[in-house]
């Protein structure tokens, strides 16, 4: 297996990543199987960068089978958690030190800007992966009254062999919080990047190698969705599946768990996040937020406050403010300082952006802003602002999963929160008022698993993340995530002589 030297010279990282294209199986990077590779293409450009290894469905039944191995004897309830949380630690801490380099291939390969790729996926990324090596020698179970005859208590023990399935708009963060608190917990893991954006997984790979992780805890195994990805869900020798991506996948990987063996299913998917600006509030600030809302990562973003609910007395301040706002975003090259937003990541997500934009302008929405492709070569989208929507178009309905925003005007705070709720996804909603109460109560009463008061796109990796309803199930980071990675053993030890 080759590796991809890339020379970047530019303002944000000058130097060479060298990047392994194998995947990454039992401690070494090798071939796939069949020997097939696949282009990864840059999509500020529509070129390759490089080509790197795919592999087949046989492949993941040598990476389950190493993944079982290590758990069977090297790490699992082998491994005392202070050495987990040691390599953890170390991991953090290289990843630290190639800190521009990964966040320079996030951004060669998924379009986003080199400052956010630095100040955002990669930064959080450490951040997440340094902060479960704090949790990896807390993992504690309870004792538990019961009767004098009895002493009771639990083990949180780690699940095994666990499948993980990573989409490409934050291709290192969903990465980190997936493997951040597996590893912790003492789970061996086999990991499959998105095929769209495979580049910082095989850094990732390296440096763990690196930090010294025993052969087989990690394999990161590069391949398509459709039998890579589906092998994974199916596969009888893995424990757990933890999913981020489309919600029709979703579905197909909790359809194949069921099938199987009733491994436990842990998802996170879309989302059409409302964004209720109450005429309370700080107007400057709301649009300033509105507009990092739906526009941050190119509107790539499972919480992204695509519906942007306005009070009828401030919604033509607000509308001019907020086509302004999209005006200054500058687009362009991902590595210039000035350029706030990138590229979408491919050409297929360009096409369906584009189309919903036409389906809008068809059914006859107005377009305050955008609407259109920027440049002419690579994958851009002009920030996009629809006004005089309609319940029933599909722009408000479904997740675009681009820099798209419908603008709806509301004049009462019940009638908002019912429309607000009246979607089948429930990942996040934001708030804007100055009115504590009004906030807090509307925000009780949105159904979705985050909500923002006078915020938009803040995570932190110690707070739950996940959704309600078709948004998915379970949640990730904070000491949540760690329940998804263990099982609960009850242990009953008998104290009285008899069996009464
Ligand atoms: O996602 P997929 P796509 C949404 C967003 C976007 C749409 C389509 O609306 O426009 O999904 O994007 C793997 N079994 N989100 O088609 O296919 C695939 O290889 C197992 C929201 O690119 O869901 C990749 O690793 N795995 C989202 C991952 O699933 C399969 C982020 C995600 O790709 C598979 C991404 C299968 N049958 C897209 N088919 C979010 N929640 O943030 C594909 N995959």
């Amino acid at each position: 297996p080759a590796v991809h030297s890339h020379n970047f010279d530019n303002p944000g990282f000058k130097g060479v990543s060298e990047i392994p294209l194998g995947l990454y199986i039992n401690g070494q990077f090798v071939d796939g199987k069949d020997g097939r590779t696949h282009p990864v293409v840059n999509p500020s450009t529509g070129k390759e960068i490089t080509k790197i290894s795919v592999a087949s469905p046989a492949d993941i039944d040598v990476a389950v089978a190493a993944a079982r191995k290590a758990f069977d004897t090297v790490w699992g309830l082998n491994t005392p958690g202070h050495i987990r949380a040691k390599l953890l630690a170390k991991l953090a801490g290289i990843m630290e030190d190639h800190a521009d380099e990964m966040a320079a291939v996030e951004a060669l390969d998924n379009g986003k800007t080199f400052f956010w790729a630095k100040n955002a996926d990669i930064s959080a990324s450490i951040e997440c992966i340094r902060y479960y090596s704090g949790w990896a020698d807390k993992i504690q179970g309870k004792t538990i009254e019961t009767t004098n005859a009895k002493f009771c208590y639990t083990r949180h023990e780690p699940i095994g062999v666990c499948g993980q399935i990573i989409p490409w708009n934050f291709p290192l963060l969903m990465l980190a919080w997936k493997v951040g608190p597996a590893l912790a917990t003492g789970n061996c893991i086999v990991l499959k990047p998105s095929e769209i954006t495979p580049l910082s997984a095989q850094l990732f790979a390296k440096y763990a190698h690196e930090a010294g992780f025993p052969p087989g805890v990690i394999n990161v195994v590069n391949g398509f969705g459709h039998d890579v990805g589906a092998a994974i869900a199916e596969h009888m020798d893995i424990d757990k599946v933890a999913f981020t991506g489309s919600t029709l996948v979703g579905r197909k990987i909790m359809e194949a768990a069921a099938k199987t063996n009733l491994k436990k299913v842990t998802l996170e998917l879309g989302g059409k996040s409302p964004n209720i600006i109450f005429d309370d509030c700080d107007l400057e600030a709301a649009v300033d937020w509105a507009a990092f809302g739906i526009f941050w990562n190119h509107g790539q973003t499972c919480c992204a406050g695509s519906r942007i609910f306005v009070h009828a007395k401030i919604y033509d301040q607000f509308m001019e403010k907020f086509v302004a706002k999209a005006k200054q975003i500058k687009l362009g090259d991902p590595f210039h300082p000035e350029t706030k937003q990138g590229p979408q990541v491919s050409e297929a997500q360009f096409d369906r952006i584009m189309g919903y934009i036409e389906s809008g302008k068809a059914d006859g929405a107005t377009v305050h802003h955008g609407g259109e492709r920027f440049g002419e070569e690579g994958y851009f989208i002009s920030p996009t602002i629809f006004g005089d929507v309609h319940p029933d178009m599909k722009i408000v309905k479904e997740e675009i999963f681009g820099p798209v925003g419908v603008v709806i005007k509301f004049e009462d705070d019940e009638d908002v929160i019912r429309q607000a709720n009246d979607t089948v996804y429930g990942l996040a909603a934001a708030v804007f008022s100055k009115n504590i109460n009004r906030a807090i109560e509307t925000a009780h009463k949105l159904k979705a698993g985050t909500a923002w008061i006078n915020s938009t796109n803040m995570l932190h990796h110690a707070v739950p993340f996940g959704g309600f309803k078709s948004s998915g199930i379970g949640r990730e980071l904070g000491e949540y995530a760690l329940a998804n990675y263990t099982e609960v053993k009850a242990v009953h030890i008998h104290l009285g002589p008899t069996t009464s």
